[in-house]
């Protein structure tokens, strides 16, 4: 197979960069930008902070102990999404397929575009230099053969950094770091490991498959191994626009339960809510799926007034639409799903709109951290079930 390169592009402190570059008090300073209310957390912060212990997903009680001169901002978010796109702009021109990952990083296709480069590094640099000078902001850059490797390539040596890893020069580069750094092992799996004393990638990679398997399952020690070994052969792939987003979930034993039911909606409304937030859009069209026992199987939906993207909103509409449906019993799946988007983007400037975006923007960057279990209602963490995972029509 032919050689791929692949550059993973990552803007740094995204929302506080763009607010030193837009207020010159700020600049030089620790900025933390985040939710100001008592429980309020830190969405992201400048350089400057960093150095202070403060972070992402950081309550901001605790940021303002660590840091008690920083300057605290509440963040425009309208105004980070409309630099985002402009950003995305510029890597629609470097690369013919770009994969957005969050609101201000990317992976790009640079294969085979040799001719329009002199070398993969003046590439990056030029890029680099196009969106300081476009937006006067800075980005890190990765470059490496597959997507996992320009992940954390990009990650190395930011901020302003510039890494590029080759096929021969990769193992160097992995063996040494923590197995945390591979992308997708969290906590959980990270504890796995190191119960088997596996700490660096390097470890992970000498260990035999079948020491894995027993502790992890075939499935994620090929996974795991793979990319210890620095091969990953997931392609870029453009995100088509989903037509809808959806999640739904079997239960190991039907339940019987309107209180069941209530709580397995509200679980599903706010992821539900969350995927829809994080792609900042809005959905008017909320369906609800109900499978039997037996696998009749019940769709309904109801298109609102307005398009929402609030965990409420989507919990309310499903619910009425599960008690006009009148079904109680035997339920062995649910599933809520959202399509009709709004494709304006425009996020109305009502208080009480702002209020909202707020508080979800908080109880997003718990999630994003800590997984969507970061935040949930405690009596739903007591259920055990399958979950059927996360649903995307793709247009
Ligand atoms: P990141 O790229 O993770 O962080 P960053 O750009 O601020 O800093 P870095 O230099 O380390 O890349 O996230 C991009 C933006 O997403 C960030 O500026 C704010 C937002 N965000 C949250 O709102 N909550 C979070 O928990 C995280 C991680 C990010
Ligand atoms: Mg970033």
């Amino acid at each position: 197979m032919r050689q791929r390169l692949v550059m993973h592009v990552d803007m740094d402190a995204f929302f506080a960069s763009i607010e030193q570059r837009d207020h010159e008090e700020y600049r030089g300073k620790p900025l933390i930008v985040g939710g100001l209310s008592g429980r309020g957390v830190v969405s992201t912060c400048s350089y400057e902070a960093r150095r202070f212990g403060v972070h992402s997903a950081m309550p901001i009680v605790r940021a303002k102990r660590l840091c008690p001169q920083g300057i605290f901002i509440e963040g425009d978010y309208a105004h980070y999404r409309a630099v985002s796109q402009a950003i995305f702009a510029i890597f629609a021109r470097y690369a013919p397929v770009v994969e957005p990952l969050s609101i201000d990083e990317a992976f790009l296709d640079i294969t085979g575009m040799e001719l329009l480069m002199e070398s993969p590094r003046a590439y990056a640099e030029k890029l680099k230099a196009e969106i300081r000078e476009k937006t006067g902001l800075v980005a890190s850059v990765g470059i490496a053969p597959n997507k996992f490797l320009a992940k954390l390539a990009s990650d190395l040596e930011k901020p302003d950094g510039l890494v590029i890893i080759t096929e021969e020069g990769k193992q160097a580069v992995l063996d040494p770091l923590p197995v945390g750094r591979i992308w997708g092992v969290g906590e959980k799996t990270a504890a796995r490991l190191e119960a088997l004393r596996i700490r660096t990638i390097g470890q992970l990679r000498r260990t035999p498959r079948e020491k894995l398997v027993r502790s992890l399952g075939a499935h994620m020690a090929d996974h795991l191994l793979a990319l210890a070994s620095g091969i990953d052969a997931r392609p870029v792939a453009p995100r088509e626009a989903a037509k809808s987003i959806g999640k739904e979930v079997t239960f190991p034993a039907d339940i019987e339960s309107v209180e069941e039911v209530e709580r397995v909606l509200l679980d599903l409304a706010e992821k539900v809510g969350y995927r829809l937030r994080r792609k900042g859009c809005k959905g008017r069209t909320i369906q609800l799926k109900l499978r039997l026992g037996d696998f009749r199987t019940y769709t309904r939906s109801r298109t609102l007034a307005e398009a929402t993207c609030y965990d409420r909103d989507i919990y309310e509409t499903a619910l009425a639409l599960y008690r006009a449906l009148g079904v109680h019993q035997g339920i062995r799946l649910l599933g809520i799903a959202i399509s009709g988007f709004d494709t304006s983007g425009a996020i109305s400037l009502f208080h009480e709109e702002v209020r909202k975006e707020n508080l979800y923007a908080a109880i997003d960057s718990i999630k994003k951290r800590f997984g969507e279990q970061g935040i949930t209602k405690a009596h739903l963490l007591k259920r055990e079930r399958a979950d059927d995972g996360d649903k995307e029509d793709e247009v």
